[in-house]
């Protein structure tokens, strides 16, 4: 079957990393945050133990598409402090927020009290400082623009919530431990591809016409929801300003890697990496078992989101 047209153009060595590549015993490796550092790509995946536990680990690359794993996981659950009350029964979905000089790492932290984010700042991916739990229970997909705007941090998000479609929030702090004044930004349209709920995917990035965000949009279908990504555009002075958000998706499970899985399909994505040469690469967990990437012209995504728009709210 040809796959439908896309702006996205998968990677041919997809999935581009798999259990089979990972020296310790996992059963997934999928949901990683991806950044250029110095030069060589770094990803922190997800990784189920076979106890149903995640964990992540790292795997490093020159170009983006061929990665090696390091023998030892990156970071597992905390055992001590606050964090190993909250990280009891796992980390997972990480994404890797580069923020002024240093990278900001945002997990989902599982626990008997809930879901909530941890966040740990790391300069060189060697030594790391947990520092703090940023969100209360239920409130998943933190991640961070790459700038303070009038010398806060400003984070999107996506809380729980049972009387709306889950959406996606901002928010704003002056310390990354505080955050407030929460309002929300985009929000599901009733039946269409994200009606179910959404949240934010891969860090935003600047472009020319604003920040570019890859998101997530879950439908429900009779056989299960089926996860697939969007594209929206923020103000460059106001990110809570929306300038555009694209009415089609731009990516949706098609290949036999991402319909068939631990959860068949799913593309979920925690990370892009913008390139000078105009194009990003989009990195995503193919039905929560394998990792697989893809590239797009940025500049096609930014006028998907300005030409072909549906209402933020
Ligand atoms: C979401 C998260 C993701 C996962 C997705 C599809 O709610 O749990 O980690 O990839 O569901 O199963």
């Amino acid at each position: 079957m040809p796959g439908i047209k896309t702006l996205v153009k998968r990677c041919p060595q997809n999935p581009i990393l798999t259990r089979d590549d990972v020296p310790y015993d996992v059963g997934t490796v999928h949901n990683a945050g991806v950044v250029k550092h110095k030069g060589q790509y770094i990803m922190l995946f997800r990784s189920h133990l076979k106890n149903g536990r995640s964990i992540i680990g790292r795997a490093d690359s020159n170009d983006g598409f061929s990665f090696s794993v390091n023998p030892e996981p990156f970071l597992t659950p905390a055992v001590d402090s606050i964090f190993g009350e909250y990280e009891e029964f796992g980390v997972e979905d990480l994404r890797i927020n580069p923020v002024e000089d240093e990278y900001l790492l945002t997990y989902s932290a599982y626990s008997r009290h809930g879901v909530r984010i941890a966040l740990v700042r790391t300069k060189d991916f060697e030594s790391i400082e947990r520092v703090a739990l940023i969100t209360q229970a239920d409130l998943r997909n933190v991640v961070i623009f790459p700038e303070k705007f009038n010398g806060r941090y400003v984070r999107l998000d996506r809380p729980h919530s049972e009387i709306s479609p889950w959406s996606i929030w901002i928010s704003y702090s002056p310390d990354l431990v505080h955050w407030g004044d929460s309002k929300v930004i985009i929000k599901p349209v009733p039946y269409h591809w994200d009606e179910m709920k959404i949240g934010p995917g891969a860090p935003p990035f600047k472009t020319e016409k604003g920040w570019l965000s890859i998101y997530h949009g879950v439908f429900k279908t009779m056989a299960g929801a089926v996860y697939r990504l969007g594209a929206a555009l923020h103000d460059l002075e106001d990110p809570a300003k929306v300038i555009g958000v694209s009415d089609e998706w731009i990516l949706q499970p098609e290949e036999p890697c991402e319909v068939v899985g631990y959860v068949p399909n799913v593309v979920f994505s925690c990370g892009a990496v913008p390139e000078d040469d105009g194009t990003v690469k989009i990195y995503w967990g193919g039905a929560d078992t394998v990792m697989c990437a893809g590239t797009a012209v940025i500049d096609d995504l930014v006028q998907l989101c300005l030409t072909k728009t549906r209402p933020p709210l």
